[in-house]
């Protein structure tokens, strides 16, 4: 298994579109075991193919408190079921040391396929719901910054870059 790089905001890279994953082979196994350990490694709660440069519709989560219930959604798809909304305050490993409080939908069903190509469903609630919506975000390459002032994400776009620039 490995550690792979995670993109950091601005990168535009993180803008990407990812496209659906249509080969269910050994290497899709290899890359999402990847994927939960470079997480589990951040650490994180989820992590989406886009924010390892790789431009699939991969997503693993893993909410539990002691890295038990690890997760692989391939192609997932998200349909909202109700009007209410709730707050959350998000992270992002592509946006290290910055949290900011954004609104979602709170109902939502998650349809996806597993790393073999079957399909399955799921109504996620609290932090997975959260966090499913977040990771869909990272594959249509939109973050979590895009939903706050544009102050607020110039202001943290200038941190990152200055703090990027004396790691080189
Ligand atoms: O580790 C993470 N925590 C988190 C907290 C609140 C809402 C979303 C997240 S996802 C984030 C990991 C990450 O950046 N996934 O893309
Ligand atoms: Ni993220």
């Amino acid at each position: 298994m490995a550690i792979l790089n995670i993109l950091e905001f601005p990168d535009p890279r993180l803008r990407k579109v990812a496209k659906p994953v249509t080969v269910f082979d050994d290497r899709l196994k290899m890359l999402s075991e990847d994927m939960i350990e470079t997480m589990y490694e951040a650490p994180g709660i989820g992590l989406a193919a886009t924010q390892i440069n790789v431009h699939k519709r991969i997503v693993v989560i893993d909410v539990s408190e002691d890295h038990s219930e690890p997760m692989v959604f391939i192609n997932p798809q998200i349909t909202v079921l109700s009007d209410q909304q709730r707050e959350w305050e998000e992270g992002c490993l592509s946006v290290p040391g910055f949290h900011e409080i954004v609104v979602r939908p709170r109902d939502v069903q998650v349809s996806a396929q597993d790393v073999d190509g079957n399909n399955f469903e799921l109504e996620p609630d609290e932090l997975l719901a959260v966090c499913i919506q977040h990771e869909i975000d990272h594959l249509n390459g939109k973050l979590f910054v895009d939903y706050i002032s544009s102050i607020k994400r110039q202001r943290i776009r200038k941190k990152l870059e200055k703090a990027h620039k004396q790691s080189k």
